[in-house]
């Protein structure tokens, strides 16, 4: 072999690649390249809603923050990625209120079944002081909450029958999201909640590991469990927001100037993202129902939402200092 050749090379070669690594550090000393988890694929509302937070902070910090958005969970779990996000070893997060709860216990009351009326009510209230005071409890554990997004409301699906009436859960072994309050919604339903995390539960439902889980539209149908869960039911138990949320040591390392940008990006990628997702609602629902999935409307949904009362009374047993805060989310119009 014409060894000389290849090692007369090495010395230039190695000296340029040092070189080009020590330019790289030096360009790279001042910005930040921040890393982002979302849980969802590319193409779901979040994803294309975060992409454009993304872009925007790049470009009006002229390169100081470089956001990236890494797909799929390929970060860990949503509860490992809110730890992480909380110590600062990720920067950000689009994170649901459901498995924050046990993490910022004001949270649950965002997961209290049957909370808001519709997904306007909830934007309302979560744009307003009520939203600040979440936000405020989310910066206690180090988050900094900068727009608020949507997931629509969930429902029950399964891989048996129609849920039309409270006893039609009974017996059926449901995923729940991280947190108790949803063990007790399946429980006071008379069904088996098994709390799991996202990405398991294909194949928990192929394997018959469990028999249903909830969600809504666009999850059931980007997660493909709708080809597996035949039957549909709108139950619309729960509706939760999702928060998009910065790192507080990513978030305090920014200059005044820096962190206008990243926040007027963040509420621009909130309006961006409620607007597709409405759309996107629809066009999962159609695609699951070409795919022959059932998808059945709950007449009475007064009968689970009743069933839901013991759920609300041990609440504020536990938690007394935040029933005013349920009562004045109610009476948001
Ligand atoms: C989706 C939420 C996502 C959750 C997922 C779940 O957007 O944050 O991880 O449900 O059920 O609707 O785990």
């Amino acid at each position: 072999m014409p060894q000389s050749l290849f090692s007369r090379m090495t010395v230039p070669l190695t000296a340029l690649l040092t070189a080009g690594a020590l330019m790289g550090v030096a360009a790279s000393a001042s910005a930040e390249d921040w890393r982002g988890w979302n849980v969802h694929p590319d193409g779901y509302p979040n994803s294309l809603a975060l992409k454009s937070f993304a872009d925007e902070v790049s470009d009006k910090t002229q390169g100081r923050v470089n956001p990236r958005v890494y797909n799929n969970a390929v970060l860990g779990d949503q509860p490992d990625a809110i730890d992480q996000t909380r110590s600062g070893a990720l920067d950000f997060g689009n994170f649901n209120m459901g498995p924050m709860g046990p993490i910022v216990p004001e949270t649950d009351v965002l997961s209290l079944p049957f909370l808001f009326d519709s997904v306007d009510q909830m934007y309302r209230v979560m744009d307003g002081d009520i939203g600040k005071r979440f936000a405020d409890a989310l910066a206690d554990k180090d988050l900094i909450a900068l727009s608020w997004f949507g997931s629509g409301a969930r429902s029950f699906y399964d891989t048996d029958h129609p849920i039309e009436e409270p006893d039609d859960v009974k017996g059926l072994k449901l995923r729940v999201m991280n947190n108790d309050l949803y063990v007790q919604m399946v429980d006071a339903l008379g069904g088996n909640a098994t709390p799991m995390s996202y990405g398991e539960v294909f194949q928990s439902l192929k394997t018959g590991v469990i028999d249903g889980a909830e969600n809504n539209f666009p999850s059931f149908e980007s997660s493909n469990h709708y080809e597996v869960a035949k039957y549909f039911s709108e139950t619309d138990h729960l509706i939760i927001p999702e928060c998009l949320c910065i790192a507080k040591t990513s978030w305090d390392a920014l200059s005044d100037e820096d962190k206008s940008i990243v926040r007027t990006a963040a509420e621009n990628a909130a309006t961006e993202q409620r607007k597709l997702w409405a759309e996107q609602v629809e066009k999962s629902r159609e695609i699951v129902e070409k795919a022959g999935v059932k998808v059945n409307q709950v007449k009475d949904k007064s009968a689970f939402q009743a069933r839901m009362e013991p759920i609300y009374q041990a609440f504020i047993k536990e938690h007394p200092d935040l029933e005013s805060l349920i009562d004045d989310i109610r009476n948001t119009q």
